[in-house]
């Protein structure tokens, strides 16, 4: 038979999932904290960044990732992650946890006042394949969001949109918060087509994202 049954489709779909899973139950290890441009590792693999607001969930969701309740250090107070931090997720992939934007007591608590190191990070580091940039589902996009999204709309560095906190919204609300994202997202020429919605807390689309970001991996050399 030529033609592709749905059951193929679906048992695709379930490899993929099963290859982000094996991929993160791997060793993931601490390589850097970077505070200049000096400080940045070698760029040795493929990496991935997490972005967004201050106490968005990015260190949360790099846990939830990894299955590792403290590899990056969260908090209730944003502003908890001050440095680039890098993670070497099986020799195939790093996770890079940024700062946050927008926590400043300053008025202006966007992304102009955000790191001048992160900013560069974003723009010119050949080896990022993804930006996830993630947006507090109760929230919704906001200024700075708007504000890292023209830099990398500028600077052609692919992101995607991750919806979090996904478990603070009842079913109801989910819908209008998700449909407004994805209506958002898909004006931008550097967005991946798809929003990830995810909890960190009930593990909600975790999997998913593991699966996404193995595809953007190096592959596993013993295959
Ligand atoms: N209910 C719920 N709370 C979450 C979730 N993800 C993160 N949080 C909470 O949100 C707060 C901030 O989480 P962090 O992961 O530290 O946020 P961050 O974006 O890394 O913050 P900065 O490093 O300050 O920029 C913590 O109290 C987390 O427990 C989630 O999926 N659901
Ligand atoms: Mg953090």
């Amino acid at each position: 038979m030529t033609s592709i049954e749905p059951t193929d489709i679906e048992s695709t779909e379930e490899s993929e999932l099963e290859a982000g899973r094996l991929l993160f139950a791997r060793p993931c290890e601490f390589i850097a904290a970077a505070n200049n441009l000096q400080a940045l590792p070698d760029m040795a693999r493929p990496e991935v960044a997490f972005a967004g607001r201050s106490n968005v969930g990015k260190s949360s969701l790099v846990n939830a990732l990894t299955g590792r309740k403290m590899l990056a250090r969260t908090s209730q107070t944003p502003g908890r992650t001050r440095q680039l931090i890098f993670f070497n997720l099986a020799n195939r992939i790093d996770l890079v946890d940024l700062p946050g934007y927008g926590y400043a007591s300053a008025p202006k608590t966007d992304i102009r006042a955000w790191t001048k190191l992160t900013r560069q990070f974003l723009a010119g580091r050949q080896s990022l394949q993804r930006v996830f940039l993630l947006v507090d589902s109760r929230r919704g996009m906001g200024e700075g969001d708007h504000e890292v999204i023209s830099l990398l709309n500028e600077t052609a560095v692919s992101f995607a949109v991750v919806l979090t906190k996904i478990d603070k919204l009842k079913e109801n609300e989910r819908d209008k918060i998700i449909l407004e994202t994805e209506q958002k997202t898909a004006k931008n020429v550097a967005a991946f087509p798809k929003v990830w919605v995810t909890s960190s807390e009930k593990h909600i689309g975790i999997a998913e994202l593991r699966a996404h970001i193995t595809g953007l991996a190096l592959l596993d050399p013993l295959e």
